[in-house]
């Protein structure tokens, strides 16, 4: 097994890694052709046929000789279906292959028996190739294939929010790979490294700066710096596109208005339109953020989003240009005061009564959910409110609100459960409807078969979320996918190895999204890590469960992500969604917990739904146990489906999420030696991490719960930690006890930080269990401001030394900060002295919350 991964895998490879095909494998290809043969010359092409060759060099070992043009031995051929119908009438290229899809198939060319790879087009070949590739790396039969395969969609686009100066907001794996300092960065090797990612999953554009847009890139000295952006994409199909700031016109095009029905502004926007398609020919078009978040909109005119979007479209137009308008259009100053207030019933408010009135190159990007990539949200009920317009899903790779790959969250199964929702019948059985189990590893998962195809779904009642986005529902001229990806320098793209499953699920679901979260999570695993039974089964079953677990640790019922959303939305927050102008509210108090948007007796939320949702919404029965507290506000003591009060659901809920976190280290620890040392290695930390910072979110929510309820923990845990010594009650020299600000986010609401002089502050406690093996868990607090030191001794021994220098997104002490360092195999007796030492570094003081000293597991 070793030899196989002899050398170490940096992640950068992703899904393209065209690892050696067992030996028994590769004698199956003996016959495959030795030359690979491309009829027509394009870039893509070009690109096409060389990756066919690197993909069959690394997998099977064998340098296929290039051709181009002519057949003349038993070949694989690339070329357009209009091609091969040229060179070998006789097999019948389908004719119904649209832009992008792909056949591929084998048959005789002048009378040699060939492999087929026919695209509708150029950009279609090169999507067969890697289809290919991707079945023969997956040990699916790839010498006789014969498949037909298209894009239910045809805009598959990630947004990338890059800031010029090289920053990326809600980027969590290192500067941008496009901007630098303010410009373009001179090597664009990774951008082009990014194209071939993303053209490996048939996406076909890439906004590469941040929504908050600087209207910097549309002065005239920026556009050649985008053009070689450009050209690092073309050979991989994929089209620039950039977000712009409607203030664009005032800001740096001289005029004294951005007023989009003034002439002057409408010239301007032409003639910059104008000069970017000179320059890149392909250019894909603009995202539009306006009017939200502080960016200046259409509204400060009195003009609607319409008279704003189709302005800029119709510069767009002439040149096939499009311009996606995000719905994500709310007032962040909301009056928390007024309970019929709702952030929710922005995007339908705003959008809904402009449908139809949008050009055709206009398409309405939407958010899956009506907040914000909360944990869970019902699907947007703008989705059903558009039926003259064109629209597109959002969804987030990067994971803002769902651990910012610091934690484990596989959003396939998320993404699947808001695609299939039908706004006809919420009653279709969808994964919606199971009831909530944690219990049950595997997450719900609907299945192909009872999917009516796209096209039978428009007339058969059906309104299913991925037929109104794709545009099949009301037949849209344009519709489809939009992912928030993020990715940045680091390595392996999005820093935690497991990550990228998310940004491979978003491509394929655009690709098709009937594809189900375990036949995706299965092909990510057998192209990442290979197809060891062992490894397979464990992944998969670590991925498919991981959004729930996360849920169940988080955000229950869907209150909402509790998390700290003023800052970082990162570590736990309960009271920080309250009483200012987000919109986030879960209205928890004293007596229950819930947003009522029920139209009886609520904000009126339900209502944007169409009627037959609208009526399992609007009922606090009929509503799911997983969405209740979106909807409704009830009592802690309401019951569930599930025949719990909603605030033992709480309380139970943590403990198993961050039991099933810790689960995650062992099942882990069960793949070593059957992957490489180095994602091995990678992965077990985030995961070792993730199983501490759970108990942190568990700890916080819980307490933050025991506390303004008064109602206890049947189970008796909560607020009772018999293994722990909190940090303030030890024998203190130089430390000195701190109140945290949001009390639950530390054991007992006090840690203990070294701010004296003394260089080195130590805490020291008397061991009182029974002589025998231990695991150690020091709880500390990991700032970004330094990287203070810690010592751990028993008696003069020192046992164990680290530096808290992990890059998490924590200034203070609190929920963000709170990590925890495991010792296992320790060998106590009654009356040792165990001692924290800890040397702080700049404006980290070394802080810490408590200890732990549990039994040593058994192996
Ligand atoms: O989720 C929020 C993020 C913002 C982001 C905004 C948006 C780019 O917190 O950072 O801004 O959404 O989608 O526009």
């Amino acid at each position: 097994m070793g030899a196989a991964f002899a050398h170490a895998e940096t992640g950068a490879e992703a899904w393209l890694r065209y690892a050696p095909l067992p030996e028994a494998e590769r004698a199956k290809y003996a016959s495959l052709p030795a030359s690979v043969v491309v009829l027509g010359d394009s870039p893509l092409l070009r690109t096409a046929q060389q990756e066919m060759m690197r993909g069959i060099k690394g997998m099977l070992g064998r340098t296929l000789l290039e051709a181009a043009g002519q057949v003349q031995e038993r070949s694989l051929v690339l070329g357009t279906a209009a091609d091969i119908r040229a060179v070998a009438p006789e097999l019948n290229a389908p004719h119904e292959i649209r832009a992008d899809g792909f056949w591929l198939t084998t048959g005789k060319v002048h009378g040699f028996d060939c492999l087929i790879i026919a695209g509708a087009t150029d950009r279609g070949v090169l999507y067969g190739v890697f289809s290919f590739l991707s079945r023969l790396a997956r040990g699916e039969n790839a010498l006789t294939p014969n498949v037909v395969e298209q894009p239910y969609a045809p805009i598959r686009w990630v947004n990338q929010w890059d800031n010029l100066d090289g920053r990326i907001e809600r980027g969590y794996a290192g500067p941008s790979i496009f901007f630098v300092g303010g410009g373009v960065r001179g090597d664009l090797t990774r951008a082009e490294d990014y194209a071939r990612l993303l053209a490996s999953l048939g996406i076909n554009g890439c906004t590469i700066n941040n929504v908050n847009a600087n209207p910097r890139v549309l002065e005239e000295s920026f556009l050649p710096q985008l053009a070689r952006v450009a050209e690092a994409f073309r050979p991989w199909g994929v089209q620039l596109s950039i977000a712009v700031n409607l203030s664009s016109p005032k800001v740096i095009g001289g005029l004294d208005t951005f007023d989009p029905l003034d002439p002057r502004v409408k010239e301007w926007w032409r003639a910059k339109i104008d000069a970017i398609y000179r320059l890149v020919p392909d250019f894909g078009g603009f995202v539009v953020k306006a009017d939200s978040e502080g960016q200046l909109g259409p509204s400060t005119y009195n003009r609607t989003p319409a008279d704003a979007a189709n302005a800029i479209a119709r510069a767009l137009k002439p040149h096939g240009g499009i311009v996606f308008y995000r719905a994500f259009v709310y007032n962040h100053h909301l009056d928390w005061r007024q309970p019929k207030n709702d952030r929710a019933k922005a995007a339908y408010d705003n959008f809904h009564p402009l449908d139809g009135k949008f050009d055709d190159n206009v398409i309405i990007q939407i958010k899956n959910g009506p907040i914000d990539f909360q944990v869970r949200e019902p699907a947007s009920p703008l989705f059903g409110g558009l039926r003259s317009t064109n629209q597109a899903i959002e969804l987030q790779v990067t994971q803002e609100y769902t651990g910012q790959q610091r934690h484990l969250c596989f959003l396939a199964p998320m993404w699947k459960e808001v695609l299939d929702f039908d706004m006809h019948s919420p009653e279709i059985p969808s994964a919606a409807r199971k009831p909530y189990s944690l219990k049950d590893g595997s997450p719900p998962d609907s299945r192909d078969d009872m999917d009516p195809s796209p096209s039978a779904s428009s007339g058969s009642g059906f309104q299913r979320v991925k037929d109104l986005v794709s545009g099949k529902t009301f037949h849209r001229p344009l519709g489809g996918f939009v992912g928030v990806a993020n990715v940045g320098m680091d390595a392996n793209w999005l820093e935690h190895p497991l990550a990228m499953a998310n940004l491979y699920a978003f491509g394929r679901l655009a690709w098709n999204h009937n594809l189900t979260a375990s036949e995706i999570a299965t092909e990510w695993t057998e192209l990442t890590f290979g197809r060891d039974p062992l490894v397979l089964n464990t992944v998969t079953a670590m991925l498919l469960s991981s959004w729930n677990t996360y849920e169940s640790y988080t955000g229950p019922l869907g209150a909402g992500t509790l998390t700290d959303i003023t800052g970082s939305h990162y570590g736990p927050g309960v009271e920080s969604s309250e009483r200012n102008g987000w919109g986030q509210w879960h209205r928890a108090d004293h007596k229950g917990i819930g947003m009522d948007r029920s139209v009886a007796t609520g904000t009126g939320y339900s209502g944007q739904y169409p009627p037959e949702v609208a009526k399992v919404y609007e009922s606090t029965t009929a509503t799911a146990d997983e969405l209740l507290l979106f909807f409704h506000h009830v009592p802690y003591t309401y019951k569930l489906h599930s025949g719990k009060t909603v605030i033992q659901h709480i309380y139970d809920s943590h403990y198993e999420g961050a039991e099933r976190a810790e689960q995650y280290v062992r099942q882990w620890e069960a793949l070593q030696g059957h992957i490489d040392d180095e994602r091995y290695a990678a992965t077990l930390k985030r995961l070792e991490y993730q199983a501490g910072h759970a108990i942190v979110w568990r700890d916080a929510v819980c307490n933050w719960f025991l506390r303004t309820s008064g109602i206890p923990d049947a189970k008796g845990r909560v607020g009772h930690y018999p293994d722990r010594i909190e940090a303030e009650s030890m024998q203190l020299q130089g430390y000195r006890p701190l109140g945290v600000t949001r009390a639950e986010t530390a054991s007992g609401g006090k840690a203990v930080e070294c701010v004296t002089h003394a260089q080195t502050c130590a805490a020291t406690f008397k061991f009182q269990g029974n002589a025998g093996r231990y695991e150690l868990a020091v709880q500390y607090f990991d700032l970004n401001t330094g990287a203070s030191k810690f010592r751990v001794r028993i008696g003069d021994r020192a046992i164990d030394e680290w530096v808290a220098n992990d890059h998490l997104p924590a200034r203070g002490v609190g929920g963000d900060s709170s990590t925890r360092r495991l010792i296992k195999g320790l060998a106590l007796r009654p009356g040792d002295a165990i001692r924290v030492e800890g040397t702080p570094d700049g404006q980290d003081h070394a802080a810490f919350d408590y200890v732990e000293v549990r039994p040593a597991r058994e192996p």
